[in-house]
């Protein structure tokens, strides 16, 4: 039986971590949130935030204020823990240059181990190749075999609980979705992922499906691939459509008016750090197989290339074309800048030399020293060429009439 209110370590304060941590607190749990970044636990523990997310200030002083939410820089004792440490990112190795790397969750599990009692807890929430969970338990088995001895249940395969619990939550609707979204938890064994489930119905209004811990490894893996393969067959509609000379938005509306069609939006490539990384490790894991997937991620890829010989193209017909990027983020109306293929296009083409480029992003509220950013009425004034990288609401609005002379590239097809 779970105990009602639970002491829990929430490992990593990211933007999956500190949301579940706070949220956890909120309902009554004693948290501790630990990370690596001094800075980060200093801010949250003076009830702030260090990342950009709808809300998720207001809930993090409320949980703070309360006395339930803590950070830290190390971990302690506790009936649970979570590891939602940093999105496992890929490694080039000889064989294979997009291997998962799962070091951060090995160091996550060898920093909890010493703390682990018998009848513990322990839920990896992180994005992760299938057999990480079955991992983790071969770790803990293999430092601390001392737990067997005070094991109340031997029939267990391991002397703690272990269980995956994916994180689905879609950035900039973390704090919504976190509470609403169905779950799946799978388990080293069925009491694992009973436990794990005990505890997210504290806070989880979604249901809760229960499965082993490889089924719900691989059903975050298919997720964002199901999305992966979506956007590139848009993506590649897109590339069709601009050598056949027809209007693709128009093409796709009109396609998705059929009850059983519904083909997604095109853009510059795909960003942030899940879906451009996660049909990797399904690649990685069955290589042979899976071609679909890795073709997909070999169009999503491509496209960000395909577009700046587009604008190469265009740019060729001025002497010193003035170039405006507008938009940086990886995705619309956020201000993050992660695997942004935005970020990719300018950096690309501010190093060509095509011309001038004048970066706009207007969610970017902090410093910026890569490069100049403009305002968006002083790159509509001065720009040649504009280039639409992320669909903002603040690019939908622009007045049509200042785009009538200029040359217009617009991957998103905001002005469609
Ligand atoms: N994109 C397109 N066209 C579309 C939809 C998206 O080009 O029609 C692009 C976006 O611009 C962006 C990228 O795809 O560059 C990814 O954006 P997204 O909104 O599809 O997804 P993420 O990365 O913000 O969050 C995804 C979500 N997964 C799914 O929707 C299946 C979220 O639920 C996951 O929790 C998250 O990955 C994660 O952490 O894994």
């Amino acid at each position: 039986m779970l105990k009602n209110k639970q002491k829990i370590v929430v490992m990593g304060l990211g933007y999956i971590g500190l949301p579940t941590a706070s949220m956890l607190a909120t309902k009554g749990h004693q948290v501790v949130g630990v990370d690596i970044n001094e800075a980060a636990v200093n801010t949250i523990n003076s009830g702030k935030i260090h990342i950009v997310e709808p809300d998720l200030d207001i809930l993090v002083r409320s949980a703070v204020n309360s006395g339930n939410l803590r950070a830290s820089l190390v971990p302690e004792e506790a009936d649970t823990f979570i590891l939602a440490v940093v999105p496992t990112p890929f490694k080039a190795t000889d064989s294979n240059p997009k291997a998962p790397d799962i070091s951060y969750i090995d160091a996550a599990t060898r920093a909890i181990a010493p703390f682990l009692k018998a009848g513990d807890l322990i839920i990896l929430e992180s994005t992760s190749p299938v057999g990480t969970t079955e991992r983790i338990a071969s770790i803990i088995n293999e430092l601390r075999l001392d737990l067997y001895d005070s094991t109340p249940n031997t029939q267990n395969a391991s002397p703690v609980y272990i269980a995956h619990c994916p994180e689905r939550v879609l950035p900039g609707h973390i704090i919504r979705e976190l509470v609403d979204n169905d779950r799946i938890i799978g388990g080293i064994d069925k009491a694992s992922a009973q436990k794990a489930r005990d505890l997210y119905k504290t806070f989880c209004n979604g249901n809760i499906f229960l499965t082993d811990s490889k089924t719900a490894e691989m059903a975050k893996l298919v997720e964002n691939s199901f999305r992966d393969v979506n956007i590139a067959f848009a993506n590649e509609l897109s590339m069709i459509c601009d050598r056949l000379g027809i209007n693709v938005w128009e093409l796709i509306e009109l396609a998705n008016k059929h009850p059983r069609v519904n083909i997604l939006q095109p853009g510059p490539g795909v960003g942030g750090h899940c879906i451009a990384v996660d049909p990797w490790f399904i690649v990685a894991a069955a290589p042979e197989e899976a071609k679909l997937i890795r073709v997909a991620r070999e169009v999503n890829d491509h496209k960000p290339h395909w577009l700046l010989n587009r604008v190469k193209a265009k740019a060729d017909r001025f002497k010193n074309p003035v170039i405006g990027c507008l938009g940086l983020a990886f995705k619309a109306n956020i201000d993050d800048l992660r695997e942004s293929p935005a970020m990719e296009i300018t950096r690309e083409l501010i190093g060509s030399g095509l011309g001038r480029v004048m970066a706009c992003e207007p969610n970017a509220n902090h410093s910026f020293d890569e490069f100049s950013l403009y305002p968006l009425e002083q790159v509509m004034r001065e720009a040649d060429i504009l280039l639409v990288l992320v669909d903002h609401d603040e690019f939908k609005e622009i007045d049509r009439e200042l785009l009538k002379e200029k040359v217009l590239i617009d991957t998103r097809g905001v002005w469609r």
